[in-house]
């Protein structure tokens, strides 16, 4: 993973097209974090009843407009930015082919303009284009079909932006055969396995149901399988989410806080458990779905536990790689070394805050995972705080403190003003505290998520301490700091890309892992053995209850039959695809 210190020319000048390419995903991204934030004020405002500009049916139309924008284009955008540069980067060669790299880039944002004109035609009534369907686009809300086609394209560019990463490594490791797969681009490869998995469910359910509903060529869906192929695809994308998160802390946290990565085998340990686990969990976001047999959630429950693994690693080793860069600098003791962290480098606090707010936001996850505890607080507003402590934070605030690092190399100018920054990345930290904690609470008191109106007519909504009345307004103060620290990271971004030219803007240097991959099994590289393996779970968790749905539901495309509320599958079935799944994994293993 080092590169060598001091004289090595820049990121921009040694892969200038890749460096482009970079540069482009993160404009799209940027973009899309502005009018994503902006209506994320405007509904935090509506919502809490403090300032209402818009009507409250257009509330859904900004609420889908906020989710993907935010959710699903600034997300994957920016991993595509990072991805594209950490393959390049620690593999130490460009890109096979930058017009495939542009292909894929075009296709994304080409989706990207479809999706999102959609969406704002709602706001236009007499257009009669519209997808008010939030970005969990299931059925029975309908979205027009330019809608689910500009998300088609969307996900097949990205398809074709990990086809370029790994035409990459094929490349590298025609040179290199004996060679370990470098630290990120193992990373990059591991997430996109995992991807291209999970994407299934969701092309399914576009390509042959929303589409053609959309477009009336069949009259209906069956609404839970729409559902159970999106969580299929819905919980794993949250970790696309979160890798490339995790691929800065595992990478570039360590040298910020001026040390070295504890253990580079850990973290391959901790993506191959992503890409292991991330998928067969989907229906933890169903545990109140009638249809599915409790069982099927059970199993899913089990896997959520386990999926806490390589979080809770990752905790250990992103702490003891920062605390072994605080002792570098001089910290002691058993506290005190963190206050010889460098706190004013916003690069480094923002990805510090990040994690702060995560191991928070992890542990509503935790009780989001419990069946049980699930019942208590699904559809409430509990939910969007604990997301906006995870994608909202772990993800989004590490994305804009690595912005801070990365993007002076990628322009070759010095970042614009590092107090900017810096203010940035605290109000982000504050905001988040008052809206995401009054939020768990208020999910706590009942009030539910997704609606423009939570007051309901002769109910009073109370909580065990302090007011509703106040919780109301700590979430609106939150949104607006939260909002302008966007405001503040775009426009320091901004004067950073058009400043003046610097030979050295920032150290791009980064230093090897205190233990690297030498010693630990090459088996950790065999890509193909885990693969298969992801595939065998897929199968295990997931065939039985789509069966289930698909015979219980009234078929493939549904057709008017109530959906049962307890279900027992069909044993026959269960033994063939047991068998079946042992079989395979047989197959893989052996
Ligand atoms: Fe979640 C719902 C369970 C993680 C996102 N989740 C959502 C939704 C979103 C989302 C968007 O089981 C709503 C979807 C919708 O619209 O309906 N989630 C979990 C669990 C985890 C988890 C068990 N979620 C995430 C991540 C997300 C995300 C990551 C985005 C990126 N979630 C659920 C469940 C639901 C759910 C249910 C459905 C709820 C319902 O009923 O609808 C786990 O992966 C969490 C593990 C994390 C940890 C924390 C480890 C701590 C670390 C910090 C290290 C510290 C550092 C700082 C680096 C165990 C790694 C050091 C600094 C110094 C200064 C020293
Ligand atoms: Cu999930």
């Amino acid at each position: 993973m080092a590169t060598a210190a001091g004289n090595e020319p820049l990121f921009v000048e040694r892969f200038p097209d890749e460096a482009a390419v970079a540069k482009a995903n993160l404009l799209v991204a940027f973009v899309a974090l502005g009018i994503g934030a902006f209506f994320g004020l405007v509904q935090a405002l509506h919502r809490t009843d403090i300032l209402r500009i818009i009507d409250s049916a257009d509330y859904y139309t900004l609420l889908t407009g906020h989710g993907v924008l935010l959710a699903i284009v600034f997300t994957i955008f920016g991993l595509a930015a990072f991805f594209h540069w950490a393959t390049a980067r620690s593999l130490d060669q460009p890109a096979v082919s930058s017009l495939f790299s542009w292909a894929w880039f075009g296709l994304m944002t080409t989706g990207t303009i479809l999706a999102s004109v959609a969406i704002l035609g709602g706001l236009v009534p007499n257009l009669g284009i519209s997808a008010d369907v939030l970005f969990t686009f299931y059925a029975p809300l309908q979205a027009h079909p330019i809608f689910y086609i500009g998300l088609a394209m969307f996900i097949v560019g990205t398809w074709l932006s990990g086809a370029d990463w790994f035409l990459s490594y094929r490349a590298w490791r025609e040179d290199n055969p004996d060679e370990r797969i470098p630290l990120q681009a193992f990373m990059v490869l591991t997430t996109m396995i995992m991807w291209y998995i999970a994407t299934v469910g969701v092309a399914v359910s576009v390509v042959f149901f929303l589409i053609p509903w959309s477009l009336g060529l069949i009259e209906s869906v069956n609404p839970l399988l729409t559902r159970t192929l999106f969580w299929f695809f819905g919980h794993p994308i949250v970790y696309f989410w979160l890798m490339p998160a995790y691929m800065m802390w595992y990478t570039v946290l360590p040298k910020l806080a001026g040390g070295r990565l504890f253990s580079d085998p850990l973290a391959r340990v901790v993506f191959l458990l992503f890409l292991l686990l991330s998928t067969p969990v989907g229906i933890h976001h169903q545990y109140l779905d009638p249809g599915i047999a409790e069982g099927f959630k059970f199993i899913a429950m089990t896997n959520t536990m386990f999926l806490l693994l390589p979080s809770l690693l990752t905790a250990f080793t992103a702490v003891a790689s920062i605390e072994h860069g605080a002792r570098q600098r001089g910290g002691e003791g058993y506290l005190r070394w963190l206050g010889a962290l460098p706190w004013r480098d916003p690069a480094f606090a923002g990805m510090a805050f990040a994690g702060l707010i995560f191991a928070a936001g992890g542990f509503s996850g935790m009780i989001n995972a419990g069946m049980n505890i699930n019942y208590l607080i699904h559809n409430s507003l509990w939910v969007p705080g604990h997301f906006h402590m995870t994608v909202g934070t772990a993800v989004a605030l590490t994305f804009m403190a690595a912005a801070y690092w990365l993007v002076p190399q990628l322009t070759g100018t010095k970042l614009y003003s590092r107090p900017i920054g810096l203010l940035q990345v605290v109000l982000w930290f504050v905001g988040m505290v008052f809206m995401s904690n009054a939020m768990h609470r208020a999910g706590l008191a009942g009030i539910p998520r997704r609606t423009a109106e939570p007051q309901y007519q002769n109910f009073d909504f109370v909580t065990p301490i302090g007011s509703i009345f106040e919780l109301r307004v700590q979430i609106a103060f939150g949104g607006l700091l939260l909002f302008l620290s966007v405001v503040l990271f775009l426009f320091n971004m901004l004067l950073t890309a058009f400043g003046e030219k610097s030979e050295r803007p920032v150290d791009e240097f980064l230093p090897a892992p205190l233990s690297g991959p030498e010693g630990s099994p090459r088996v950790l590289d065999n890509l193909g053995l885990w693969t298969g393996i992801a595939v065998v779970l897929v199968i295990l968790a997931y065939t039985l209850p789509i069966a289930g749905i698909i015979q219980n539901g009234g078929g493939l495309f549904g057709g008017g039959l109530p959906v049962p509320v307890t279900v027992f599958p069909d044993v026959e079935l269960v033994k063939t695809v047991l068998a079946g799944a042992l079989a395979a994994l047989a197959g893989v293993l052996l």
